[in-house]
Formats: structure tokens, C-alpha cells, sequence
């Protein structure tokens, strides 16, 4: 037994159909995918893979990154994701915290990653193309490999998430986590092997990695799998597909290109939004235009998906509809911890299979989430409607997401706050006609020229991800603060709510 591999793998084996559409059209069958699979672990084995060593992979999407995924659960490894756009300063945190056994990377990447990392961890290399190391000797490897044996609560991946501490916590999910929420999802959403997803998301994540793909692969369907969003491919591969999955930004931009009609949306079955809130005009203009009413959920990486609106019956706008089957939620008043009546805003709870094992290695960080009864603390505040629709209004935690991707201010703050010529600063999302919240640093200097905002960009830049770094900075004589000495981050996202208006 192999929950995942089983479920999500070992049917590909007979399919002669193709399961993935690359983006010059060409195909590869199921069969080929899993042939590709029992090759990559082969190559994962030889180079001392067993059960529960990490491999930690930073590489462009592709069909081989795909397989690499599947090859890790047919191995037993914990698959362990990264965004191609953390830098070197960030992956250095990511291998000492990790201990990887194998890390499969870019060859750009290499040399930096052999410097980094332990002598006794193998590098190996992946482009967007499959060239590279890791392919070069999984072709030459045996395609049958004996998929070895793992339980429901043994873990399966490890994804990385950043902390209101500035430090990234693995979330540890296991087969179990990950397989009830697929099967849940293909029954909510009536996937089967008819469908075609249009996949334009980075697969480092939950939602382009187990939303999408899990999901696909259970329902027995194809994935036309883009390296990223853009919307001229997305609209030339639109007729070839029948769902879609995408972050709000996905859907403000398709609207945008007159191209995107209700005729050349009609044949589409289903378009699905989640990772941020999409905003009530956005799913207006979206069913204007196109007739369809897009289907908002809501997840988190700890938790993957937690609430759905219906796929039958009324997809509210502005809401994430329901708890899906076997998830429970639930509103607790900040204070007191207890129950709130329908329609107060608390803190968003929830418990069930698809809650995660708990933050690898941090077991105290992992208690401080959980309440007593096995309830997780998400932190966000959300409210139930008198019909049971769940509406997430605002986020206990200081975090910013931007285009989809999470952002802890903390983290920002730390690095400009180190920076020459800085006294203090305080970073914040504001209203963004793209990201939907977009990163604005506001900086206290140490004398009125010491510092200028290209500086601060630039330097972000060299340590941060891009999409960390501040879209605008701005200097203050000093930052508000309440009478305890906290800064007043609601008072800044208000004087800076404007930053973009015209962007
Ligand atoms: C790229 N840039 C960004 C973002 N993405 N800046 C702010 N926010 C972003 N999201 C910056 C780059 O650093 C670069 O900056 C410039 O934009 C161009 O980069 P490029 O890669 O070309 O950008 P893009 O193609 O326009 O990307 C925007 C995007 C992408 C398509 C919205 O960010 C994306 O695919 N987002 C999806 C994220 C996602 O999958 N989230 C799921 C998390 P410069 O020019 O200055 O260098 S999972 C989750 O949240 C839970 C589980 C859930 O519920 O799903
Ligand atoms: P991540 O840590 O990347 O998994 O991001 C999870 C967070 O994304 C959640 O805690 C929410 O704050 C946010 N999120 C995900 N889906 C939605 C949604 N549909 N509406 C509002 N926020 C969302």
C-alpha cells in the first residue's frame, strides 16, 4: 500500500491517452508519465533516497518536474517544493532547516547550490525544457520500480510557509492530508475523466501542486500544463480545455483582453478561484462578461482546501461558500475562545483528514496552533451567514498576498531595516489593480537623504524574492503608534491606500 502513489499514480500505468498537454501541444500518455516516474526514482534510490529523506526541488514547471512529484511518492521521499523566485540568501535558511538528501535545481543554480549545500547531499539538475542532469540518468534507468509501501498517516511533502516571525515553517502533510482533500474535491466539483484543466500554476504550491494536479490525476483527466500565466496562451489553449483553476489575478487579467468573450469561454464548464479573496466585482464583471459564475473556495497550505461554494446551487459572490464533507469550521471570538454567534467575525477554525501533521521540527510552534479539541487556528477571521456561507473579512495574521503568494511583512521589514541609512520601517499591503494587495514599505530615515526608494527596491531585491519586494516606498518623520507602542499599520494601509489607484 502507497495511499497517494496508489490513487493518484498507479492508474496512469494503463493509459495510453494522453494525461499531459505540453505548452508546444505536444502530449505525453499516462503510461509515459509513469514510466517517467519509476525512472526518476530510480535515479532518486541510487543517489540514497529512503523513506522520509526530503527532496527538495527549485526547478521551472514542466512534465518532468511533474514526474519528479510522482517519482518522490513511488520512492517514499517527502517532496519538498520551492518558488523559483526565492534567491540564494533564502535557499540557504530552506537547506540547513530541510537536511535534504537529494536537491534537484536549474543548472543556472547549480554551482551556487553545491557551494551551499552539505558534501554529502547530491545536486542534480532540471531545466524548463527537461535537459539536465536528473533526466540524463533517469533515461538510462529501468522504468518498472517497485513503489514502496507507506501508510495514510505517514508523511508525503513537506511546504514551506512563512510565519508572522519571519521564519518559514515546512507544513508536513501526509498521504491521508492530501488524498482525502483530492477525493473530496473531484466529488465537489464533478471532476472525471472527461475534463480538461488549463493549468497555468506554479506547481510549488498547494494550489497548482494538489488542488490542480491531485485532482486531475484522481478524476482521471488531462492537464494542459503552461510553465506560467500568460494571458495570449491562455487564450490560445482555451478551446482545448474545459475547467480552469487560477488565483484572482488569472481572471482580472483575462478580463482585460477583449478576446475573452462568453463565446470563447462557452464550451468551459467550470472556472475556480481561490489562494486570495476575489473581490465581488471582480466575479460580476467575470459572469457579465462570460456567463459564468466563478466557484470561490478557500484553503491553506496547512490545511489544503477547507470551504466551497457549491457547485450546484448559489456561488455567492464575496464568499467561500461551505465547509467541504468531513471538514468542520467553526467561529471563535478572539478573546475568549468561545463559539460566536452566526454573522460576528472571529477567528476561522478548522478540523479534519486534511489538516496537516503539524510544522516540521517546530513541535512547540505546532501546539501554539491547535486548540485543545484538535481544532487548527488559521488566522483568518471570517464569518458564517444565517445560510451557512463562510466569508473570510480579514486576517489576524499580518500577512500580505500578493497575486496569490503569501508575504509577511516581517520578513521585509527585518532586511530594510538593516539596511544603511534606515532607522525603522513598517511594510503593508495595499489595494493593487493586478495583486489585489500589493507590498509598500514605509521607512523612518536616519536624516532626510540617507536613503531613496530605488535604494531600498534594489536591495530587497538582492536577498528577497521579487515578489516580496516593495512595489513603492515611502518616508515618514515617524511611524504612527498606539498608545503600547505598536505601530498602527491600519493608519498607514489608509494614508497609502491610493499608492496604485491609477496603476
Ligand atoms: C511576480 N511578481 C510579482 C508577483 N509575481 N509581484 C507581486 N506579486 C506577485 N504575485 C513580480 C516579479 O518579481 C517581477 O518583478 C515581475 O512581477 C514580473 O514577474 P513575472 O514572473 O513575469 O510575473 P507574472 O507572470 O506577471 O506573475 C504574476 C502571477 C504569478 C501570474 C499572478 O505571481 C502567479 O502565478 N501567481 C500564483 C501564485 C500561486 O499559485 N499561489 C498559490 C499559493 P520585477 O520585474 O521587479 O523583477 S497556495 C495558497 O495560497 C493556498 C493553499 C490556496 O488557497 O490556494
Ligand atoms: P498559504 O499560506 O499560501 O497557503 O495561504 C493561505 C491563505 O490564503 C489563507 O490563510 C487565506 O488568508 C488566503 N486565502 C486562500 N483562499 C482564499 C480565499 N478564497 N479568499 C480569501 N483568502 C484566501
Amino acid at each position: 500500500m502507497n495511499p497517494l502513489a496508489d490513487a493518484l499514480v498507479a492508474p496512469l500505468a494503463t493509459r495510453k491517452d494522453p494525461v499531459l498537454y505540453r505548452p508546444d501541444g505536444s502530449e505525453l500518455s499516462g503510461a509515459g508519465l509513469y514510466a517517467l516516474s519509476g525512472q526518476i526514482a530510480h535515479v532518486l534510490v541510487r543517489a540514497g533516497v529512503t523513506p522520509e529523506d526530503r527532496v527538495m526541488v527549485q526547478t521551472e514547471k514542466s512534465v518532468e518536474a511533474l514526474a519528479l512529484y510522482l517519482a518522490c511518492l513511488r520512492a517514499g521521499a517527502l517532496f519538498l517544493p520551492l518558488n523559483t523566485a526565492y534567491t540564494s540568501a533564502e535557499l540557504a535558511y530552506f537547506l540547513g532547516d530541510a537536511e535534504p538528501t537529494v536537491v534537484v535545481c536549474s543548472p543556472q543554480a547549480q554551482d551556487d547550490l553545491v557551494a551551499q549545500a552539505a558534501p554529502s547531499v547530491t545536486v542534480l539538475t532540471l531545466a524548463g525544457d527537461g535537459s539536465g542532469t536528473l533526466m540524463e540518468q533517469a533515461r538510462t534507468a529501468p522504468n518498472d520500480f517497485d513503489t514502496v509501501v507507506r501508510g495514510p498517516d505517514d508523511l508525503a511533502v513537506i511546504l514551506y510557509t512563512s510565519g508572522t516571525t519571519g521564519r518559514s515553517k515546512g507544513a508536513m502533510l501526509s498521504h491521508n492530508n492530501l488524498l482525502s482533500n483530492a477525493n473530496s474535491l473531484v466529488e465537489a466539483w464533478r471532476f472525471t475523466s472527461n475534463d480538461t484543466l488549463l493549468h497555468a500554476l506554479p506547481i510549488f504550491h498547494a494550489h497548482g501542486l494538489f488542488v490542480a494536479t491531485n485532482v486531475m490525476l484522481k478524476a482521471g483527466g488531462r492537464m494542459i500544463f503552461l510553465p506560467n500565466f500568460d494571458v495570449e496562451t491562455v487564450l490560445a489553449n482555451l478551446p482545448k480545455a474545459t475547467t480552469m483553476m487560477g488565483v484572482p489575478t488569472f481572471y482580472t487579467r483575462l478580463l482585460t483582453d477583449p478576446r475573452f468573450t462568453r463565446e470563447s469561454s462557452a464550451h468551459m464548464r467550470l472556472f475556480i478561484s481561490g489562494s486570495a479573496p476575489l473581490l465581488a466585482e471582480t466575479h460580476h464583471a467575470f459572469e457579465a462578461r462570460t456567463g459564468h459564475r466563478i466557484l470561490e473556495r478557500y484553503g491553506m497550505t496547512e490545511t489544503t482546501m477547507n470551504t466551497s461554494n457549491p457547485y450546484e446551487g448559489e456561488r455567492r459572490a464575496g464568499t467561500v461558500g461551505f465547509p467541504l464533507p468531513g471538514v468542520e469550521a467553526r467561529i471563535t471570538d478572539a478573546e475568549t475562545g468561545e463559539a460566536v454567534a452566526d454573522g460576528t467575525p472571529g477567528f476561522l477554525e478548522v478540523r479534519g483528514p486534511n489538516v496537516f501533521r503539524g510544522y516540521w521540527r517546530m513541535p512547540e510552534k505546532t501546539a501554539e496552533e491547535f486548540r485543545g479539541d484538535g481544532f487548527f487556528v488559521t488566522g483568518d477571521i471570517a464569518l458564517i451567514d444565517a445560510d451557512g456561507y463562510i466569508s473570510i473579512v480579514g486576517r489576524a495574521k499580518d500577512l500580505i498576498i500578493s497575486g496569490g503568494y503569501n508575504v509577511y511583512p516581517k520578513e521585509v521589514e527585518t532586511e530594510i531595516d538593516l539596511l544603511d541609512g534606515v532607522l525603522e520601517s513598517a511594510v503593508i499591503g495595499v489595494p493593487h489593480p493586478d495583486f489585489g494587495e500589493a507590498v509598500v514599505a514605509v521607512v523612518v530615515r536616519n536624516s532626510p537623504q540617507s536613503i531613496d526608494e530605488p535604494t531600498v527596491i534594489a536591495a530587497s531585491k538582492e536577498v528577497l524574492a521579487g515578489f516580496k519586494c516593495p512595489k513603492s516606498v515611502s518616508f515618514l518623520d515617524s511611524l504612527p503608534r498606539n498608545t503600547m507602542g505598536k505601530v498602527q499599520k491600519n493608519e498607514l494601509r489608509k494614508m497609502f491606500a491610493g499608492t496604485f489607484k491609477n496603476a
